[in-house]
């Protein structure tokens, strides 16, 4: 029986990974999606192929000391989890911020395996970072920071093996700082970082393809229900480059977006967030400072709710933009009594199982972030062509190339769903749209 089946790998992975309650949360919400297919693929048991996906293949943890303006010695913890290369070498994100642990780049590098293989590009799954605050820090500190991340990284990555990129805390400056150095280790210039500036082989277009990614998903998602998205009222939560890009197509597609939240509250603003208000989205996450309380004294006419967070505001649609597990099951109650009837995913996990299935079951239309966040990473892997070829790619070939990705990615999970008889589930479309392309990958490539 494959119900049992899945509940035994659920089972595997709690018993083996104990104290990683994010890890097991997003293998969870995979592996039960993926009943049917199970049920339908015998041979995958024999294979063992559920027991080596949950298993990353390699992993390494490694001391970060540097020194801090005062002259103090500073010790971090990074890390580098290599998930899945079945389909090409691992590709994923560094973060940077205080609350990075071996779960919480387990999950990133598990959710990024799937993610990469929706993109349809030949990218494995990865993550790595530390647990380092760049927040207050000064622009010294997190260069030597970031080469003394380097000063290991530098022998797990590569073109061919792994390439790493940007995500929280790590912006164009820390992945200047990051390339400068791996460039002068290996003293090659090549592609085996992404998210670099334009100047020196960064893609047009990367810094907002999140956002714009999230966005063209979002549309598709309205679409396929009749509904269009200029007029909609939308929630965001966040105000980094993920929520920047998102803001920026959301009103170029004429929705209105009325709130944003930081970790110190949130921002309503009944006139709508846009032009010059999105611009200072860039100036508070360079303020070092990531709050959202100078938006309210800036734009006189919002209001600032401090230490709330923005699902009580009611709206068509709910674009997650900030952290894992951000939407709780009382932020899917409100969501439900708003009587929204569309979720999309901007972070990574923003919304626990429990928040999940209680949408779900009273209706709204979830799009889940391995599909609809997956921009950011397709145009990276465009970033590494780009950089190997040699060239460089207009904003225009990448903003098309990047909706024509959106869009299969979209219609991939609903045929999916459809396939497997569970209607326009996207969330459970996602999870088996991905996990065919690399379980077939695997299958090929033997016991490995
Ligand atoms: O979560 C993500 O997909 C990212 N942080 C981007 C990864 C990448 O390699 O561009």
């Amino acid at each position: 029986m494959s119900k049992n089946l899945a509940e035994k790998y659920i089972e595997i992975v709690k018993e083996r990974n104990p104290g990683e309650p994010e890890f097991q949360q997003a293998v969870e919400e995979v592996i039960r999606s993926l009943e049917p297919v199970l049920e339908k693929h015998p041979e995958f048991e024999k294979a063992g192929l559920i027991e080596r996906l949950i298993e990353p293949e390699r992993a390494v943890q490694f001391r970060v000391a540097w020194v801090d303006d005062s002259g103090q010695v500073q010790v971090n913890r990074g890390y580098r989890y290599q998930f899945n290369s079945a389909l090409g070498p691992y590709k994923g994100g560094v973060r940077f911020d205080p609350s990075v642990n071996p779960s919480v780049m387990k999950f990133l590098a598990f959710e990024q395996i799937f993610k990469n293989a929706l993109t349809g590009l030949p990218i494995g799954g990865g993550k790595g970072g530390a647990d380092f605050n760049p927040m207050g820090k000064s622009d010294g500190e997190v260069m030597r920071f970031c080469q003394a991340f380097m000063n290991e990284l530098y022998r797990h990555i590569g073109p061919y093996t792994d390439s790493p990129a940007g995500d929280l805390g790590v912006g164009p400056r820390e992945i200047g700082y990051m390339f400068g150095q791996y460039k002068k280790l290996v003293n090659r210039f090549d592609e085996a970082i992404t998210g670099k500036q334009i100047v020196y082989g960064g893609l047009n277009g990367r810094a907002e393809a999140t956002g714009f990614g999230i966005v063209y998903f979002a549309n598709c998602m309205l679409e396929a229900n009749g509904e269009k998205l200029a007029g909609k009222r939308v929630v965001i939560s966040g105000f980094g480059n993920v929520a920047w890009g998102t803001a920026l197509k959301l009103e170029e597609l004429g929705a209105k977006l009325v709130a944003f939240s930081g970790p110190d509250g949130y921002i309503l603003d009944e006139a709508g967030i846009t032009g010059e208000k999105i611009d200072y989205f860039l100036e508070l996450r360079n303020s070092g400072k990531n709050i959202c309380q100078p938006y309210a004294d800036k734009f006189p006419g919002s209001v600032f709710v401090p230490g709330k967070k923005p699902w009580e505001v009611e709206a068509d649609l709910y674009i997650p933009c900030a952290m894992q597990n951000d939407i709780r099951l009382e932020d899917a109650k409100n969501i439900v009594a708003s009587g929204a009837k569309f979720v999309c995913e901007g972070a990574n996990m923003p919304t626990t199982n429990e928040a999940l299935d209680y949408l779900m079951q009273n209706g709204v239309i979830v799009g889940p972030c391995k599909a609809a966040n997956a921009g950011g990473v397709a145009c990276s892997c465009i970033e590494m062509g780009q950089n190997a070829g040699h060239t460089v790619f207009s904003p225009e070939q990448v903003h098309a190339q990047l909706k024509t990705i959106m869009v299969n990615i979209h219609d991939s999970a609903a045929k999916a769903a459809q396939e497997y008889g569970l209607g326009y589930n996207l969330v459970a479309g996602a999870n088996i749209a991905g996990f065919m392309k690399v379980a077939q990958a695997m299958m090929a490539q033997g016991v490995v």
